[in-house]
């Protein structure tokens, strides 16, 4: 007798329902889930996989301890006995910045390293903290702190209700969405022409989202913040800039229309290899539309004016009135919170960076954290402070940041390297020790973070869908146990009592915040109202009976509790995206602030900006569906037909470098050199070259049979980690100058 089980996808940001058929521990077949009120039904390959992924023979199921040049498997005691021996010594002997942690993309889908992370990241207390966001967001969230206050006020673009949508560096079509959570995005973005809406797709390459586009703006890569801000110009100067309501709430607007005074549509035009006539029109296009959403993703962040562009985004939604109205870009009302959602409404204390810098090239921290393209050379450089012992979470550096194959040797050279994550991958060959996490089938799931950037309020909960296998530890108390050594509480005390202090800790935390709902309720009283919950249930239900939904522990009795979602198995919709303005506002001022001078400070070196000169090559990233970063290249499913990691080039390009459909290309840059198989297609444009990230399986040590199979090469050989976004820390992935030559 086969029964049906609900759970969440963990592998992306669309978070779709997946409705599997099981008999016992066995998974027969997965679907999407057709009630589930968020993703109707939508599924792609990777959510189907998630039955390999939890047969897999490679995927780890206990700890594994380095007994010389082998990694071999070990009792969860003697793992945490080796952390135990080695960390605190560590600690006492070269200071806890000795000591780097690394969060990866992994913290971002799974429920116990998104809430009990930071308990092993608090415990370290080290100024060495990187994060798969300096190779990712970084530049978006600082542009959203400065705007409207924290890292998390990101406006989402409101695709089930505009009538025109902006999207640059992104392909919604193939990472089915990134800092906007929307199941199912085809369907939406189809929508939106089907209601006599439009689409236009900025991408160097013509991306499956481009082709299904109503425009498509080939402009060169590295260029959107001159391409954006020309567009304001033309909207100040053709007086078309029209705030509406948002007018009492925005600051500086003259000092911005001054700024971009000389950023006219010809200068940029030059650039961005767009005509000024084209950009004009688009300018019009968007102050006339009833609606509009610009969207910028990944293309506008991993490049080297990736905050200027994540700026640009904003303050054209501002400018024409579309930002925190439907149909345009607004703030979220997640269930379980945001941080534009607690604290005092309207204003807040907003963010001062550099109150320390790493320690051998003075990179200012951002938002507490350091540009992960500085670990190789803070484990290299001798000296007080350089970092000994390392941490992964959830991340694979060594093929995800800039110069990962120097990553790998210094990494070799740690006298301690834990790695909590499920597969012994580029990274976590290295490893002293080696933590698995369960299959997602043994974990329950709720979207704490990704949930804040969806272009709906919903909340959905999965309870586990098989129970632990025997031997099998939860994650959460890994982080528990891992944080309790390393904040010298050692490896004796009972996980159930480390428990109870983190959730008490939250507790305190909110009931401390005198704008909460929950102020002046005791803790012991919220405690034990969540009682007989522990682990992340608890920390779930506390969250959502805390949050702007929630039943606030029972002055509000018809608000969320975990409770009334068990018992809406597909989820509760909360309503579409709502005007938050002024009170999700957390700058100090409070109000939008479109002239922030840090950002404005940048502008000198957007203008001194030059193209390649002709004939140069530049190198652009790719997603697929069937792949996840570095990590879903084990799944047979996910791996079938043609090679997908191959350097895609335009046939001008082709020809005037020798390099040939089918044939292979030794592509180099400044950092590296690698040799990939090449296909030829007018869907680049010219100048441009693209290869995916997240390949390069054959490394020595490296436990992942079916993706060594599929090995391909790893891209970020040819990323430099010496130059640096300088707003952000962030990494430039995107317009790596390249040459190209036949292999
Ligand atoms: N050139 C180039 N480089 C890029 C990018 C690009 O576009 N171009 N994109 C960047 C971006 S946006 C990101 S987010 C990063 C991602 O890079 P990373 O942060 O390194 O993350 P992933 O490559 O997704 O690898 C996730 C890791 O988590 C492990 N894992 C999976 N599930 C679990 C779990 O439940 N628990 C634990 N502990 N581990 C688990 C996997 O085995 C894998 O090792 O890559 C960045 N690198
Ligand atoms: N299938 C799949 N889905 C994923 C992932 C995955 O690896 N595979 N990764 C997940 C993660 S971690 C993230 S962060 C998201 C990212 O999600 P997206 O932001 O949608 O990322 P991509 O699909 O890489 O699309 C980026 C696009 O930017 C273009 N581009 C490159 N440089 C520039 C530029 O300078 N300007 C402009 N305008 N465009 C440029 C590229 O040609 C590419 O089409 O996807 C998530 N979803
Ligand atoms: S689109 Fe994303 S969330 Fe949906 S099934 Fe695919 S990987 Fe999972
Ligand atoms: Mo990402």
């Amino acid at each position: 007798m086969s029964e049906q089980r609900l759970r969440i996808c963990p592998f992306c940001e669309a978070t779709c329902g997946l409705a599997l058929e099981v008999r016992g521990r066995e998974v027969l077949s997965v679907a999407g889930d057709a009630a589930d009120v968020f993703s109707r039904g939508h599924l792609c390959p990777k959510g189907v996989a998630i039955a390999e992924l939890d047969r897999d023979p490679d995927r780890l199921r206990t700890p594994l301890v380095r007994r010389g040049n082998e990694l071999v498997e070990a009792s969860w005691e003697e793992a945490f006995a080796v952390v135990a021996s080695l960390l605190p010594r560590l600690q006492a002997e070269h200071g806890r910045d000795a000591v780097g942690v690394f969060v990866g993309n992994a913290a971002a889908h799974s429920l116990a390293l998104s809430l009990y992370n930071g308990a092993l990241v608090g415990g370290l207390r080290t100024r060495n903290f990187f994060s798969a966001g300096t190779t990712d967001q970084q530049p978006k969230q600082v542009a959203a702190a400065a705007l409207f206050g924290t890292a998390v006020s990101i406006p989402i673009p409101d695709v089930d209700h505009t009538q025109l949508l902006w999207v640059l560096g992104a392909n919604p079509l193939a990472s089915n969405g990134s800092l906007m959570t929307a199941p199912g995005i085809g369907r939406r973005l189809r929508g939106i022409q089907e209601r006599g809406g439009r689409v236009v797709v900025f991408d160097p390459r013509r991306s499956e989202t481009a082709a299904l586009a109503d425009e498509h703006v080939a402009l060169r890569p590295g260029t959107d913040a001159h391409l954006l801000f020309a567009v304001a110009n033309v909207l100040f100067a053709e007086e078309r800039a029209a705030l509406g309501r948002l007018a009492p709430h925005v600051a500086g607007l003259a000092e911005l229309e001054e700024a971009l005074r000389d950023f006219r549509p010809e200068w940029a035009a030059a650039r961005c290899g767009v005509g000024a006539e084209t950009i004009r029109r688009l300018a019009r296009e968007l102050a006339a539309a009833p609606s509009a959403a610009v969207y910028g993703r990944i293309g506008t962040c991993t490049q080297s004016f990736g905050v200027l562009a994540s700026f640009a985004v904003d303050v054209l939604n501002v400018l024409t009135g579309n930002f925190d109205r439907p149909g345009g870009a607004l703030l979220t009302r997640p269930a379980t919170g945001a941080l534009h959602t607690v604290g005092p409404p309207g204003r807040g204390r907003g963010h001062r960076f550099g109150r320390f810098a790493s320690r051998v090239r003075g990179f200012p921290e951002v938002f507490r954290e350091l540009p992960n393209a500085v670990i190789t050379e803070e484990i290299l450089t001798p000296g007080p402070g350089q970092i000994r012992a390392f941490v992964t979470l959830g991340g694979n550096p060594v093929l995800s940041t800039p110069g990962g194959q120097h990553l790998a040797e210094a990494l070799a050279t740690l006298e301690l390297l834990v790695c909590c994550d499920v597969y012994v991958n580029e990274t976590s060959r290295f490893a002293h020790v080696v933590f698995p996490a369960p299959s997602p089938l043994e974990q329950p799931h709720y979207d704490v973070l990704l949930s804040q950037f969806a272009v709906r309020d919903v909340a959905r909960w999965s309870p586990a869908v098989f129970p632990l296998t025997p031997g099998a530890r939860p994650e959460w108390q890994t982080l528990l146990r891992l944080g309790a050594i390393a904040n010298g509480a050692g490896d004796a005390v009972p996980v159930e009592a480390l428990d109870e202090s983190w959730a008490r800790s939250r507790v305190e935390r909110t009931l401390g915040d005198p704008a909460s709902p929950l102020h002046g309720l005791s803790v012991d009283a919220v405690m034990e109202a969540l009682t007989p919950r522990t682990g992340p249930e608890r920390l779930v239900d506390f969250s959502l009976r805390a949050g702007p939904w929630g039943d606030h522990f029972g002055t509000r009795p018809d608000g969320l509790t975990l409770a009334k979602l068990e018992a809406a198995p597909h989820g509760i919709d909360l309503g579409p995206l709502g005007s938050r303005i002024p009170d999700a506002l957390r700058t100090p001022s409070g109000k939008i602030e479109l002239a922030p001078p840090a950002l404005l400070a940048d502008l000198p070196r957007l203008r001194a900006w030059h193209p390649p000169e002709a004939g140069a090559l530049v190198l652009i990233g790719r997603r697929h569906v069937r792949s996840k970063n570095s990590w879903m290249h084990n799944l047979p499913r996910l791996v079938k037909g043609r090679a997908r990691c191959t350097l895609l080039i335009h046939p001008d390009d082709a020809e005037r470098t020798g390099v040939v459909h089918g044939g292979r290309a030794r592509v180099a840059s400044k950092g590296g050199a690698l040799v990939a198989g090449v296909e030829v297609t007018r869907a680049m444009r010219p100048g441009v070259v693209s290869l995916p990230h997240g390949f390069g399986h054959d490394a020595e040590g490296a436990r992942m049979g079916v993706a060594r199979a599929h090995a391909g090469v790893n891209s970020n050989v040819l990323a430099a980690s010496d130059v640096l976004e300088p707003l952000s820390g962030n990494a430039v992935l995107n317009g790596i100058p390249v040459d190209v030559s036949p292999a």
